[in-house]
């Protein structure tokens, strides 16, 4: 005969589960439940002690014994388990319920308010901003481009002097005779685009752009938007809408007078380069206003060996062009008297004409405030 197993303090081992399980329902949080795995499941608890006895009894009273408390173990497991997981839940809740955040609270002074957004790259995003909403795509191309894409495809022939060394950043010759370059304008992107896609086309190219040219009012590395509308029909009246379109949310004004006065690009024909009206206020300028011009973009239809040479049919579609140089448009704006300090990465001039980077521009919020 085996040692008889003392039960006595439970009656059996159905009173010891329905215990343990009155327990477990009192355990009011994670740190209870955690006592109570201890208790009754750890390696000196009570259902553990249970099975410990085991050893000592008749093999068939231990069979049926030994099923038992496994029986019971698996059950108090589980519902340990479930209890934690209602618990868990309880807590998260109640966190989330304590813990809120209100989103349209002002940033707190830190170090994300530090940093500022480059006058080039907020003009750049409202330009974008500006086009997307009269249903332009923006496309970008690389730096380093082809002189066929950068040049020929655009009617600027050999002998032009824009293909000069003295202008365009060349790459070594190679042994076929091409060179690479870095592209003087983003027009080639346009190039790219409609040789992939056919009419209607209608695109902004935004970019770097390169010229050999250091002075006063140039830097080598420029920005450039250029804009493309190819379709079957478009003319010029359109042209000029988009542009006065253009400026007036650009410059925030209601009205602004521009002048299209006869030019000349090898890539456009008819071409034009446009003024806009403005008054110099101290140091303010104001757009729509005063008896002054300035020169703020270049424009025309799009000449027919362009569209011949991306394999358009110019007898069956047509389209215009601009050209709008981003420091130029960048500078009158916001009233900056000088041009280099633009890539100088100066703290003092980037914390007085740089942008908050939560001034994120848009056209329901304002471009800029
Ligand atoms: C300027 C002049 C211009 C274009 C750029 C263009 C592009 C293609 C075909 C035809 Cl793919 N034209 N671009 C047209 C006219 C003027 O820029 O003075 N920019 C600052």
């Amino acid at each position: 005969m085996g040692k008889t197993i003392d039960t006595a303090e439970y009656g059996d081992l159905e009173a010891l589960e329905t215990a343990l399980l009155g327990e477990l329902d009192a355990a009011g949080d994670l740190a209870a439940l955690e006592d109570f795995r201890v208790g009754a499941l750890g390696k000196k608890g009570r259902i553990s002690a249970l099975m410990k006895t085991l050893g000592q009894m008749e093999p068939d009273a231990r069979k049926s014994f030994g099923q038992s408390v496994n029986g019971l173990k698996q059950r108090v497991s589980d519902a340990l388990e479930a209890r934690k997981s209602d618990l868990g839940e309880a807590a998260l809740a109640a966190r989330l319920a304590t813990e809120t955040a209100d989103v349209t609270l002002p940033v707190r002074p830190g170090p994300e308010m530090m940093g500022r957004i480059h006058p080039i790259s907020q003009v750049w995003d409202e330009l974008t901003e500006i086009f997307a909403d009269m249903g332009f795509s923006v496309a970008e191309g690389p730096d380093i481009e082809t002189e066929e894409k950068n040049f020929d495809k655009l009617n600027i022939p050999a002998s032009h002097p824009a293909r000069q060394e003295m202008d365009t950043f060349y790459f070594p010759t190679k042994e076929d005779g091409s060179r690479k370059l870095l592209r003087t304008h983003t027009s080639p992107v346009q190039i790219r685009t409609m040789e992939a896609q056919q009419p209607p086309i209608r695109i902004i190219a935004p970019g770097r752009v390169y010229r050999s040219d250091y002075d006063q009012t140039h830097t080598p590395m420029f920005h450039q938007v250029e804009g493309l509308v190819i379709d079957d029909s478009t003319h010029m009246g359109h042209l000029k809408w988009c542009l006065e379109e253009f400026c007036k949310a650009f410059f925030e004004v209601d009205k602004v007078k521009m002048k299209f006065r006869a030019s000349h690009f090898p890539f456009t024909e008819p071409s034009m380069e446009v003024d806009i009206q403005y008054a110099e206020v101290g140091n303010e300028v104001r757009m729509g206003e005063g008896d002054k011009w300035m020169e703020i973009l270049g424009c025309g239809m799009v000449h027919p060996n362009v569209l011949r040479a991306v394999g358009y049919d110019p007898e069956k579609v047509q389209g215009w062009a601009f050209g709008v140089g981003i420091e130029r448009i960048t500078t009158l704006k916001y009233g900056m008297p000088d041009l280099r300090p633009m890539f100088a990465s100066d703290m003092r001039w980037l914390k007085h004409y740089g942008f908050l980077p939560f001034d994120v521009p848009s056209l329901a919020g304002g471009l800029s405030s």
